[in-house]
């Protein structure tokens, strides 16, 4: 539903059926080569509050969000929130004020939101949860939320472990690098990768931390499993940024990575997929941030008042050596 014009909002409609009628008369065409707003109507106006920019999955989001918001015709106030929810919450209360038609937003976490969005709720300005979830139970707070299936992701994970070590006789140690603490990827992808692998005894996570998602951290936390852990020969992380620093504390520590020990990663971005076609990681779990598109197309629904699903899961896959390398020349993230 379009939220009550102000007069600065009037002023827009004027400009904007100006610049239409200007468009017009020159045959229409030119500009950002953006769609023009049916009927000479002002754009919508979106507020995307994004988590931050620290991986490359993240900015591959961010690009797909400003693109198609431009392809769309719809108006972007953009934040990063540098991966703290209150600069988030304070991103949401200035759409708000600004009176945004629609309000969309990756949560850093999954807890602490049920004050802002109810806010947003009084204010009649529909929200869109893209790539991560919240805990809310009040799931009124929100017109649909559109990502991944992070459980199927670490499934997917796990699976391939269980495959890869089916008739094993010695323990598989096993370390995990958690994305950010209480993101909902990170609760998820631990949950549907440990369910997996407790079908085989075997296979045993011996140690667990956080590297908040980035390769600085990935690096920093795979150096100390390292020295706590002469015996590791799995690394599962929750995304490629992680994979990729660990590798770089594997090679100083005089391991082979892909071959000493083996290497589970979450995303497939290009940095990801290519030490994947060089065998430095072993298997990696697709999680596509090209949701651009669908969240102009559900902004657009949703501001209109149009019923949407609940609940919108992207399509990804899982990749190997071999279907990596095949895959990379065309890799647009
Ligand atoms: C998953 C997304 C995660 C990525 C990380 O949808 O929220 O955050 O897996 C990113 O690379 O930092």
């Amino acid at each position: 539903m379009r939220t009550t014009k102000t007069l600065p909002a009037l002023r827009k409609l004027i400009a904007a059926g100006a610049v239409a009628l200007v468009l017009a008369a020159c045959g229409g065409g030119g500009g950002d080569g953006g769609e023009a707003p049916a009927g000479g109507g002002e754009p919508l106006t979106m507020g995307f509050a994004q988590v931050g920019a620290e991986s490359g999955w993240r900015t591959a989001n961010t690009t797909s969000v400003q693109e198609s918001a431009a392809a769309a015709g719809v108006e972007l106030q953009f934040s990063d929130a540098q991966q703290k929810q209150e600069n988030q919450i304070k991103a949401i209360r200035s759409f708000i004020q600004q009176r945004v038609d629609v309000i969309a937003f990756s949560p850093v976490v999954e807890s602490g939101w049920d004050t802002v969005l109810m806010e947003a709720k009084r204010a009649n300005i529909p929200v869109i949860l893209t790539d991560r979830a919240v805990d809310s139970t009040d799931t009124t707070l929100y017109k649909t939320f559109l990502g991944s299936d992070f459980i199927e992701e670490g499934r997917k994970a796990g699976q391939w472990l269980l495959e890869e070590s089916a008739g094993a006789t010695e323990p598989v140690n096993i370390v995990e690098l958690q994305g950010t603490t209480g993101s909902a990827p990170a609760i998820d992808r631990q949950e549907g990768f440990a369910e997996t692998i407790a079908q085989d005894p075997n296979l045993t996570v011996i140690a667990s931390q956080t590297g908040d998602f980035t390769r600085s951290g990935g690096r920093q936390v795979m150096e100390a499993f390292l020295k706590s852990h002469p015996d590791i020969d799995v690394l599962y992380a929750h995304n490629d940024d992680m994979g990729l620093g660990a590798i770089e504390a594997i090679e100083a520590a005089g391991k082979v990575p892909g071959t000493d020990i083996k290497i589970i990663t979450v995303d497939a971005v290009k940095d990801g997929m290519q030490a994947l076609a060089d065998g430095k990681i072993n298997f990696i779990v697709e999680c596509n941030p090209l949701l651009g598109p669908q969240l102009m197309d559900l902004a657009k629904k949703v501001a209109a008042g149009e019923e949407v699903p609940a609940r919108v899961v992207t399509e990804e896959t899982t990749f190997d050596g071999e279907s990596a390398k095949a895959a990379l020349p065309t890799r647009q993230y």
